[in-house]
């Protein structure tokens, strides 16, 4: 006779969550309604020459007045979550003073709207939109940046409450302060290294604040996470101690920065003497890191692709491989001997090899590393040149096909015994690719950007197909 545990196939995917994420400025338009007030990137994009073809976020998706209809697609594809970002400067004009009840009742109604189709909320209060009159006011390096921060966090746990099924403070601090402020790709578009620093010491900051002002607020059982970019960063030769050191050089600075304060309660020592000559880190007050270090429901993983190093006697090194567009500025701060070599493919439209055994790996060492704390890949995804085919259809078996082997490779994760919680698609909709603009696609269903048409593609129709079944379906699973 059959055992109970032999009569099923193993249930890789019970009680996972599957969700899609996007974020405010890259869906929303609407940028001058309801009250908002410009955030850097509103700025940033409408400067000459800085994103390609000088699109901006003015119009989006249009999802500010068409999120009826997108939460229709949300429901129909059956996602479990839907991970969404606020506008801090469309709730809080100017990022300072009392909130805008028109710009909070857009989040309260679409939050309804998730909420009564089944969908939790995964809600992130910093996706790089930072208000523009605090970055006049000195930006992330400013340390009144975290407690305007805070503030903010505090006045959307009271508006939201339990609306929201989970609370992310920011999202990838990595790009904010490396992007934003030393290569310059992202906004604001500083190259000043010492400023970036800072700004990854105030992101830090203002993570660690927002968290007790929403446990706060909510108690001490609200769900409350950060989002971070992990950087797996690899050797050229791994028989070679010169690049293996190249290799810890940027895990400090790429991963280490964040997860050693927010995690661990310290920034790692190699950090500090690496970066000696750029910063001497004076703006870490005392009682900083105990703020910054506040347990965590869950730890949210974006990966897209790896990263490959080696040593640079020559100093050779301020460019890398990240399909950024072109800086003179490298975003890595002090790490003039490091070389960034370029992954084996395959690629994807953006340029970053594809290598889903990495995502494994990844989160197996969290597992390891963190074992109380549950991960959830809070982005996964790629751009592809997508074409519609002439009977509408949109055939993107090569999106299809990273899906399902990013999919397998977190099965595979928790089948060695990482306690990974969900994965998100990023991302739901075509959307604006920050400095890329509308020309890297990296949605599930396409934006056509003349009518604003949303149309499924097939990796829209695989992702419900394995929703529905919660088991992977093959990669032509598609009809
Ligand atoms: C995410 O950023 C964003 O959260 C999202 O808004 C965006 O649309 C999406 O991904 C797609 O870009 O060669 O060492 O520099 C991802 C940003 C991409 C930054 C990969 C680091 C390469 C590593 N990351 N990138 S490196």
């Amino acid at each position: 006779p059959r055992t109970p545990e032999t009569e099923q196939p193993p249930r890789t995917f019970d009680g996972f969550t599957f969700g899609s994420a996007t974020a405010a400025y890259q869906i929303e338009g609407g940028a001058a309604e309801g009250g908002r007030t410009p955030s850097i990137w509103d700025t940033y994009s409408h400067t000459p020459g800085v994103t390609e073809f000088g699109d901006t976020g003015d119009v989006a998706d249009d999802h500010y007045h068409r999120w009826p209809e997108d939460v229709g697609h949300i429901a129909r594809l059956g996602l479990d979550a839907y991970r969404l970002s606020i506008s801090w400067s469309r709730v809080q004009p100017g990022g300072s003073g009392p909130l805008n009840p028109e710009g909070v009742q857009f989040y309260v109604d679409l939050l309804d709207a998730l909420s009564a189709a089944g969908v939790e909320p995964v809600v992130t209060l910093y996706h790089w939109d930072l208000p523009q009159e605090l970055e006049d006011a000195g930006g992330w390096p400013a340390r009144e940046t975290a407690v305007a921060f805070a503030r903010y966090a505090r006045l959307m746990a009271g508006a939201l409450g339990t609306r929201v099924h989970t609370w992310t403070t920011l999202n990838e601090p990595w790009c904010s302060a490396y992007l934003g402020y030393a290569s310059g790709v992202h906004a604001p578009g500083r190259t000043e290294p010492a400023a970036a620093l800072a700004a990854v010491h105030h992101l830090n900051l203002a993570h660690g604040l927002a968290v007790a002002e929403i446990r706060d607020v909510l108690g001490a059982d609200a769900r409350v996470s950060v989002t971070l970019n992990f950087h797996v960063v690899r050797p050229q030769d791994p028989a070679s101690q010169a690049d293996r050191d190249a290799v810890g050089q940027i895990e400090a600075l790429a991963n280490g920065a964040f997860t050693g304060p927010m995690l661990e309660g310290a920034y790692p020592e190699r950090l500090l003497t690496d970066t000696a000559a750029v910063s001497n880190f004076s703006f870490v007050r005392d009682g900083d890191l105990a703020l910054i270090h506040q347990p965590l429901t869950v730890l949210g993983v974006n990966y897209y692709s790896t990263t490959m190093v080696r040593h640079s006697p020559a100093g050779d090194a301020t460019s890398d491989n990240s399909g950024h567009r072109e800086s003179a500025h490298t975003p890595w701060v002090g790490a003039d001997r490091v070389a960034f070599v370029r992954e084996p493919g395959p690629y994807t439209a953006m340029g970053w090899n594809i290598a889903p055994d990495a995502l494994t790996g990844l989160l197996l060492d969290l597992s390891r590393r963190y074992p109380d704390l549950p991960t959830m890949v809070t982005e996964n995804g790629a751009a592809f040149e997508d074409t519609v085919s002439p009977d509408g259809r949109v055939r993107d078996v090569r999106r299809v096909g990273y899906l399902h082997d990013h999919v397998a490779a977190v099965a595979a994760a928790r089948e060695a015994g990482a306690d990974v919680r969900g994965y998100f698609a990023w991302s739901l909709l075509d959307n604006f690719e920050w400095a890329w603009g509308y020309e890297r696609r990296f949605g599930i269903i396409r934006v056509d950007y003349d009518t604003l048409e949303r149309t499924w593609k097939d990796s829209a129709r695989w992702y419900q197909r394995l929703l529905a079944r919660r088991e992977l379906p093959a990669v032509d699973d598609v009809d």
